[in-house]
């Protein structure tokens, strides 16, 4: 295909340590098959990650985690441009002109925002503005198409929003993109609780499954997972959600339908499903965990990144010297 007729693909994961397969399955699953036929930026969104306090050394390491695992998941750096945000001022400096183009009132409104918000009397500014530096990110480079987990649907929207407002009102400027989404797996629930989202910052690491984790830690986690009494293996969200979330799970990690486990498993108890599912997690993640001790340890790992910070650069500059024309910022 040319060039021209592919697609722009961008998408970002913060670099906030315990990577879960909430995040796999819900978005970066969906990387890997984008990169095939379309032209793909995978960003590692530090500048998001200090919405909250983060510890300096620990996050280094993370983002260097993070872009160890994007290739250990099979991101090809000749197919994808993987990179760090903070390497490109572009984000910063779109988000600042996005952000007088949005207001308060929809940021309010946005989900995210009031759940990480809540019990506190006051929030960090850049809690409140997090989507609007996403809107950077996305239309910075032209973006198509942004594959990412169901959580993220109203910051899509925002992000469609804004882009459109500024259209309509200084010319065409932006691509308006379209959020992507997968069937199954798009909301990865937690372990423990089936009724929140699995979540790297959840306090009990038993609510997850990171991608990095011990098989004897895999193990437990699945086995002390929260379901019902039924006894009965059907797929209900609405009155089985710790079950259906074990068989969301199971069903994208063998690639078999819902359909298909519920037959097998029929007359059979949570244990022997668990049991199963213990199995079918380990052998997926194993090749994961060996690929990337050896890529953090690499001197490639980091050429990847300083490379694909000079070709995003590239892109960034040209939206960016198009957003100060159309805006009159600066004089050349
Ligand atoms: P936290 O879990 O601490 O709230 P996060 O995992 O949502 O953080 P990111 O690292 O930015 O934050 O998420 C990366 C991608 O993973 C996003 O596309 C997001 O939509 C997706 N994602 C996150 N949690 C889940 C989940 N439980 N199920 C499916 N997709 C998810
Ligand atoms: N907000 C996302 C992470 C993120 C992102 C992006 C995803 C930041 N910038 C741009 C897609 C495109 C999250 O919290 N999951």
């Amino acid at each position: 295909m040319a060039v021209k007729d592919m697609k722009r693909v961008f998408s970002g994961v913060q670099p906030t340590g315990n990577i879960h397969i909430g995040n796999y399955l819900g978005a970066m699953k969906q990387f890997i098959e984008l990169q095939n036929e379309n032209e793909c930026l995978y960003c590692i969104v530090d500048m998001h990650s200090i919405t909250l306090p983060q510890d300096p050394k620990q996050l280094r390491q993370h983002i260097l985690d993070v872009a160890a695992l994007y290739m250990a998941i099979g991101l090809d750096p000749k197919k994808s441009i993987i990179f760090v945000q903070s390497d490109v001022s572009g984000h910063a400096e779109l988000s600042w002109v996005l952000t007088c183009n949005s207001y308060t009132g929809e940021l309010s409104r946005m989900t995210q925002f009031k759940q990480k918000s809540k019990g506190r009397e006051s929030a960090p500014t850049g809690l409140f503005t997090y989507p609007v530096l996403m809107a950077a990110d996305i239309l910075l480079y032209d973006t198509d198409i942004v594959p990412v987990g169901n959580d993220q649907k109203q910051h899509i929207e925002l992000t469609r929003d804004i882009a459109i407002r500024i259209n309509n009102k200084y010319g065409k400027t932006f691509v308006v993109p379209d959020g992507k989404f997968v069937k199954s797996g798009a909301r990865i629930m937690a372990l423990d609780n089936p009724d929140a989202k699995m979540s790297k910052s959840a306090e009990n690491p038993h609510s997850r499954i990171s991608l990095l984790d011990e098989p004897s830690k895999i193990k437990k986690s699945i086995m002390k997972s929260t379901t019902d009494s039924e006894g009965v293996i059907r797929f209900d969200v609405e009155h089985k959600p710790g079950i259906s979330n074990l068989l969301s799970i199971y069903s994208v990690f063998a690639d078999e339908t819902v359909e298909a486990l519920e037959a097998r498993y029929e007359g059979r108890g949570y244990g022997d499903l668990k049991k199963d599912l213990v199995e079918v997690v380990i052998n997926n993640l194993t090749p994961i965990q060996e690929r990337f001790k050896e890529i953090r340890q690499s001197q490639e790992l980091l050429d990847v990144l300083q490379d694909g910070a000079e070709r995003a650069g590239v892109i960034a500059e040209a939206t960016m010297k198009r957003v100060k024309d159309r805006f009159g910022l600066g004089w050349k």
